[in-house]
């Protein structure tokens, strides 16, 4: 019997820096309901949804950079996104920023975790591919201080919910087919991806009017090469002055786009997911077991960067 999940990309418009944390939940839960309504079982949210994108700017001030972290998920103010979604019997996977006290010692991370259909968290990702720079580059027409503000995570894990394998990640993890083929060797069906992307990137302007290509590109390769669904959701439009792209997409096991978001604000795109399509991948063209080398693979773990030959003496 086939394993549907119904998903909802919950793409958000912009998060305004004056936008509260009770402003932007009254956004989420009309999601929610939204996608109540349409029989959905899973709502994605972006990466940082709560706030605006934060790491565009320097801040000396840690109590201004700490007003963007929750220390607590579910807070106060989050709460009720947990509660609705046991009522309604709707799950969410949501980006955040989240400030942790490990042994102590204050962390930040760029997170995500993945609530059931009863409201309680199933598990946590942080994120492991941190873009950006860690100190101010005036040089840029804006920041991008990931390396600054966040530590990186560790390990992308998979979980057993809703009827099958789920994964996660964040933004820029999507760039890196890395990424992709480690969950899909825990055997992902469905991977869940928040992301803020400027359409402007200042060390390479060159590749602006590919933003949406290279988005596309990057997550439908992942789906197919892995024979697993991917769910990538935008915050969009323009934020405190910065446009980010939009392409909110449910993409198949096959590559294939299925329901994409047409619009830069709140907007959801639906789609009736079968599970069981990732089999078609999995038993033959990407049969992991029966097809890869990893005998041949050795540098993908063993070095970082590029080390091409010594140039031959003419
Ligand atoms: N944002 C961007 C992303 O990977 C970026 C950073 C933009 C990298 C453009 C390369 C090109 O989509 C986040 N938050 O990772």
């Amino acid at each position: 019997m086939s394993r549907f999940v119904h998903v909802a990309a919950a793409q958000l418009g912009p998060i305004q820096r004056s936008d509260s944390r009770r402003d932007v939940v009254a956004r989420l839960l009309a999601h929610l309901h939204h996608a109540h309504e349409m029989g959905c079982h899973l709502v994605v949210f972006p990466e940082l949804a709560l706030t605006t994108f934060f790491p565009r700017w320097y801040m000396e001030d840690p109590e201004e950079l700490n007003a963007f972290y929750e220390r607590e998920m579910p807070g106060p103010e989050t709460r009720i996104l947990f509660d609705t979604a046991a009522r309604l019997g709707i799950g969410f996977y949501l980006g955040y920023a989240e400030l942790a006290v490990e042994q102590g010692v204050e962390r930040r991370y760029n997170t995500a975790i993945l609530v059931g259909r009863d409201g309680k968290i199933v598990g946590k990702y942080r994120k492991v591919h941190l873009p950006g720079h860690d100190q101010h580059e005036p040089w840029r027409a804006f920041q991008h201080l990931e390396k600054r503000y966040f530590e990186p995570g560790d390990d992308f894990g998979v979980w057993q919910a809703f009827g099958g394998v789920m994964g996660m990640a964040l933004c820029n993890d999507r760039r890196w087919s890395e990424t992709y083929r480690v969950m899909g060797l825990q055997g992902a069906e469905m991977i869940l991806l928040g992301y803020n992307t400027p359409v402007h990137n200042p060390p390479a302007p060159e590749h602006d009017d590919l933003s949406m290509f290279h988005n596309h590109l990057v997550m439908q390769a992942g789906a197919y090469q892995n024979g697993t669904w991917v769910v990538g959701v935008a915050k969009a439009g323009k934020e405190e002055g910065c446009e980010m792209i939009g392409g909110t997409s449910i993409i198949a096991p096959s590559g294939e786009i299925v329901a994409a978001c047409s619009t830069k604000g709140d907007e959801l795109a639906i789609a009736r997911c079968d599970l069981d399509l990732c089999q078609s991948y999995k038993s033959t063209t990407f049969n992991f077991d029966r097809h890869r080398r990893p005998e041949a693979y050795g540098r993908i773990t063993s070095q970082r960067g590029a080390t091409p030959p010594q140039p031959v003496a003419a």
